[in-house]
């Protein structure tokens, strides 16, 4: 069975639906044909400031998140990233093959960066795509799951992959990113051009997994769309209706036809008030279960002591490997 590896940020208390519908939906599926690792990122997310306090705590809510939509410990290694040395290690090594000017034309550090003001971002979130690089070589996957974002950044791997095989000798496998048209990329409730985003939205802009299932209920009302009635895809001219109508889609298994014909003269209240019932159907088991499995949090610390396990065994072989082709004295 392929690999698959993936990972999240743990740097808000909730994941969201761009980040469910972009990636962490694909990374259940993948369990039924796959052997997936992935990881709670807490060492990307060092690379903007943290509260130690409030790091911590979102690590457990990001591991119980992902065991409430359906990340099967026995089916895949659930870990820290923190808890792999192995990745800052290889990441050292991927640093000393990456120019300088390749990795400054990573567009997310531009953003980011700017958002900071000149001067003001970390060296860590400069070399932030160098260290996802050493994350996903190091487990040799297929495919990694990721929305459209992080297109970019699986370029930069893939080149650097294929540098360090040539430089040295075949190590590491050239991963293909999988990312799914449909919901590669979905849009702030609020500015439907711009994606929704942990960092960038507003808080209506934004549906968190584990909002009080109302106050979603209410984002969706209360989202942005056009001045039409017309409930049609169109990404140019409807960009509010159409991220409404993927998500839609996307939450029921409709297709995008069906709901357009669904709703052909009806208008968007009703389409609107019918999306917040679906959307508030999803969260509300999922919100439980959460708030249920961080109850016991020596049962979630024991998933993520497993899943090191596994994850250091795979690491730690494809790190010697490396440590050996570029010449490193091994220890006794
Ligand atoms: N709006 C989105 N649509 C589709 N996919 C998305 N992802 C994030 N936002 C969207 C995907 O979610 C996965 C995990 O993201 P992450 O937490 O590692 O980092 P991120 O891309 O930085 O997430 P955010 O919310 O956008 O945070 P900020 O704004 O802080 O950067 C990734 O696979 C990502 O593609």
């Amino acid at each position: 069975r392929p690999r698959v590896l993936s990972g999240i940020q743990p740097t808000a208390d909730s994941f969201h639906f761009g980040n469910y519908l972009g990636a962490l939906r694909q990374w259940v599926d993948l369990q039924d044909e796959h052997t997936p690792f992935f990881f709670i990122a807490d060492q990307h997310a060092i690379t903007v400031e943290q509260d130690p306090k409030v790091l911590r705590e979102r690590c457990l809510r990001a591991a119980a998140q992902l065991l409430a939509m359906g990340i099967d410990p026995s089916r895949s290694a659930i870990f820290i990233q923190s808890h792999v040395p192995a990745h800052a290690q290889l990441g050292w090594v991927l640093n000393c093959i990456t120019g300088f000017g390749e990795a400054r034309r990573m567009t997310q550090f531009k953003d980011k960066s700017a958002k900071q003001g000149e001067g003001h971002a970390s060296v860590g979130l400069f070399t932030y795509p160098i260290l996802q690089a050493a994350d996903i070589l190091l487990y040799r996957p297929a495919y990694v799951p990721v929305g459209e974002d992080q297109r970019q950044h699986l370029e930069l791997t893939r080149d650097l992959a294929q540098r360090f095989n040539s430089r040295y000798k075949k190590t590491f496998r050239v991963p293909e990113p999988y990312i799914l048209k449909e919901t590669a990329k979905i849009l702030d409730l609020q500015v439907p051009t711009a994606k929704m985003s942990k960092s960038a939205s507003s808080p209506s802009g934004i549906i968190d997994l584990l909002d009080d299932p109302k106050v979603s209920a209410k984002k969706i009302r209360s989202a942005v769309t056009d001045s039409d009635t017309d409930v049609r895809f169109d990404r140019e001219e409807k960009a509010g209706i159409s991220n409404l109508l993927t998500i839609y889609s996307a939450l029921t298994g409709t297709t995008i036809e069906a709901l357009e014909e669904k709703y052909a003269g009806r208008g968007y209240g009703d389409f609107k008030g019918d999306l917040a019932e679906v959307v508030v159907e999803f969260v509300t088991p999922f919100r439980n279960r959460t708030l249920e499995l961080l109850e016991d949090r020596d049962t979630l610390l024991g998933v993520l002591g497993d899943g090191a396990a596994q994850a250091n065994a795979v690491a730690e072989a494809t790190l010697r490997d490396v440590y050996d082709r570029v010449g490193f004295v091994p220890p006794i």
